[in-house]
């Protein structure tokens, strides 16, 4: 039996399912899987809106390590390799869950600590996750991901028409690599400037588009990219360093309170105490 909630609260419909054969009736009326008839911009504003928050409850298989077997490579089903725990992964599966390819790409989680040979050998030389194996290609890098995936499977579109919004969408996307390092850089230091100065940059940013609490408005992939770090150094700095990053932040805390009401990302979440012991153990010990 399904429930579901419709909620036009700043344009976004949640959908929660608990039998996983059913497919989002937003997904199902826009019929992705035959041509599509909308203009894009039209489909974009109607669907995004609309969004494909609602996924597929999905029950996850366990990581492959190194003693288990390849899964078919190369049979023709896209597959997208991850780790549950790796962040650049996780951009690109909330994309594919926000795109409702849940029964089209398949996700191959890896265990990173202990790798199958089999995955550098035969699926991805760089031996990193994310990639992504698709006509018989594999592709790597999250930003490049999220959007090939946008581009090149069905579902509702995650990067406006806009020329505007496209350009700031741009620019925040670039500015992804210097939110990290920024952030992480103050992780090892007493003083939190570089950390503060970040935030407030996203805080800013979220400021330009009024017509949702997304980065470009309504949700799209620019909300996708920056999500997985969020997550992790929100949960860091406020047990390490007791630092709220939502204080004197309004929209950054709006922000994260809509994210965190999207099924396709809640899916991917992981526990906030592992988050801290990883990066403890990442950026805290090594001057020991
Ligand atoms: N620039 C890459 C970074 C991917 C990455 O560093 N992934 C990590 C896991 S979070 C990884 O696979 N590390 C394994 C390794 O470096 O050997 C992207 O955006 O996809």
């Amino acid at each position: 039996m399904a429930t579901f909630n419709i909620s036009y609260h700043h344009s976004i419909i949640h959908y929660n399912v608990n039998n996983s054969r059913h497919l989002c009736p937003i997904l199902q009326s826009l019929s992705f899987k035959k041509p599509l008839i909308f203009p894009r911009k039209k489909l974009h504003n109607r669907v995004v809106s609309a969004m494909a928050s609602g996924s597929v409850k999905e029950t996850l298989p366990p990581a492959l390590d190194s003693s288990s077997d390849p899964p078919a490579i190369f049979d023709g089903t896209p597959k997208l390799y991850i780790s549950y725990s790796c962040p650049y992964a996780q951009r690109v599966w909330i994309t594919r869950n926000c795109k409702g390819l849940q029964e089209t790409i398949k996700l191959v989680p890896i265990d990173l600590k202990n790798r199958p040979a089999w995955y550098k050998e035969k699926v991805y030389p760089e031996n990193k996750v994310p990639s992504l194996e698709h006509n018989n290609e594999v592709k790597g890098e999250s930003l490049d991901l999220i959007r090939y995936i946008d581009s090149n499977f069905e579902g509702p579109l995650l990067f406006p028409d806009d020329p505007a919004k496209r350009e700031f969408g741009e620019e925040l996307l670039d500015y992804t690599g210097s939110f990290y390092k920024a952030v992480t850089t103050s992780f090892k230091e007493s003083k939190m400037d570089e950390a503060v100065s970040a935030f407030d940059h996203i805080e800013t940013a979220l400021s330009k588009f009024d017509e949702g609490p997304f980065f470009l408005g309504k949700f799209s992939l620019v909300d996708v990219a920056y999500i997985p770090f969020v997550e992790r150094f929100q949960a860091f700095l406020s047990e390490v360093k007791n630092y709220d990053i939502t204080r004197g932040r309004p929209r950054g805390a709006v922000w994260i309170e809509e994210m965190n009401k999207i099924e396709a990302y809640k899916q991917t979440q992981r526990d906030p105490k592992e988050h801290v012991e990883s990066y403890r153990k990442r950026f805290l010990t090594s001057s020991l």
